[in-house]
């Protein structure tokens, strides 16, 4: 068969991209080789529907071997007592929670995507909000971070069934426990979405969300560093107390409500060969160079704080105890979107992002957010986020004037030149 040239030369200018760049978006990373190869293996190849042991197909025996290491190594990282490592996604993953718990119409509380918050925790415009009654909290106006007397107070108005922590655009760790109080006061489910921040709670970096909540999700590709995926985890709660029932009215363990949630009930046949890149994945984030990436991670984050805030910029919440600050550019007097595009032609990739209280619209967005797993895993220290800093406010200080961005452009291609990436791919 003739090689497609054509999509190979675009893959191979991808990898140029990412390689002469500065990666700022928050929710990206760079696999380990080892990662990616798995993921272009023969496993694409065998359709497993159902788990480990109890397939629906025959010839599942090797890839049940590489599914129940996934499933085992993710246990061990997070000492839980369940795992299902079948999500395509961790929009997927949310849905299976919901679909294992909720019933249509039913009240769920999260954050509003205004303030942080993700599409799938209720917005308008995805499942979330269309098949159940999506009711919201937010960040308080002067601090920024989450406002947990209005998470209360609309908590104990609406009795959600399931009550949504968790965020794509907040800088600051969560309080689970405060979160459970009122859950169990109300009698509310508690799902934490940790798609972003998993890593670093991967390493005891930040609040452990496990004891507090009945269903932690997660995609496996941001700061956990691996394929793109999802992921559900429980540590307690295992044997359904509250005793859901399944489709025939059956009260089973919870572990069995949500695999039956993720296959047969959102998904068919699991991506074999993406689970073996998490088996891998999950092995390395298993091993003591993570726990140093992970470091790295929150010293490098907080330095690339301090310099913004030092050039007077305003990041939401005023700093950050994790991998991403959200800035407010309203006194820079430039938009996200005029920021973002700026910053791409001086090949610097970051996304535009609503602030808390916007005035402008999703398209256009007062604020851009920033985060380093990526640059992290490039290599990069300390030392180093001052010349990004640098950058950056050169670039937004100059957002008209080409030759500034052309000059900035150079500069940054020439200092991604010594953290190199995948040197094996030549
Ligand atoms: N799109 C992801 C992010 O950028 O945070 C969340 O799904």
């Amino acid at each position: 068969m003739q090689k497609d040239t054509l999509v190979f030369d675009l893959i191979r200018q991808e990898l140029e991209r990412q390689r002469r760049g500065i990666e700022l978006i928050a929710s990206e990373n760079f696999t380990s080789l080892q990662v990616m190869q798995a993921m272009g293996n023969v496993m694409t190849n065998k359709y497993a529907e159902g788990y480990p042991g109890r397939r629906y197909y025959a010839g599942c025996e090797i890839v049940d071997q590489t599914e129940q290491l996934a499933i085992d190594r993710l246990k061990q990282i997070f000492n839980i007592q369940y795992a299902n490592v079948q999500p395509h996604s961790g929009a997927q993953a949310n849905a299976a929670v919901a679909l294992a718990v909720l019933q249509p119409g039913d009240n769920i509380l999260g954050l509003d995507l205004s303030m942080g918050g993700h599409l799938t925790h209720g917005s308008a415009v995805n499942y979330s909000g269309k098949l159940y009654k999506p009711h919201f909290y937010g960040v308080t106006r002067e601090g920024g971070v989450v406002d947990y007397e209005m998470l209360e107070a609309k908590a104990r108005e609406v009795k959600p069934k399931l009550l949504i922590c968790g965020a794509s655009a907040y800088s600051r760790d969560w309080d689970y426990a405060r979160i459970r109080q009122v859950a169990d006061e109300v009698g509310a489910l508690v799902m934490a979405d940790i798609a972003h921040p998993a890593g670093l709670i991967a390493k005891k970096l930040l609040n452990d969300p496990f004891d507090h909540c009945h269903f932690v999700t997660s995609t496996t590709h941001k700061t956990l560093r691996g394929p793109r995926g999802g992921i559900i985890m429980m540590r307690n709660d295992f044997e359904n107390p509250w005793g859901l029932k399944d489709v025939k009215g059956n009260i089973r363990m919870m572990s069995n409500l949500l695999d039956m949630a993720v296959f047969p009930g959102i998904q068919g046949g699991p991506l074999e060969h993406v689970i073996a890149a998490k088996a891998i994945a999950f092995g390395e984030i298993l091993s003591d160079g993570f726990t140093a990436y992970a470091n790295q991670i929150i010293k490098n984050s907080q330095s690339f704080a301090t310099g913004l805030v030092d050039r007077g910029y305003q990041i939401v919440s005023g700093g950050t105890d994790n991998h991403l600050v959200l800035v407010d550019l309203r006194n820079k007097n430039i938009t996200g979107k005029k920021a973002e595009q700026a910053l791409v032609a001086a090949d610097i990739t970051a996304n535009k992002n609503m602030v808390p209280y916007d005035d402008k619209s999703a398209f256009v967005t007062s604020g851009i957010r920033m985060g380093v797993p990526s640059i992290t895993t490039r290599g990069m220290k300390e030392e180093h986020m001052s010349f990004i800093v640098d950058a950056i406010d050169r670039v937004l200080m100059n957002a008209d004037d080409e030759k500034i961005i052309g000059e900035v452009r150079k500069n940054v291609n020439s200092f991604m030149e010594q953290f190199v990436l995948y040197p094996e791919l030549g």
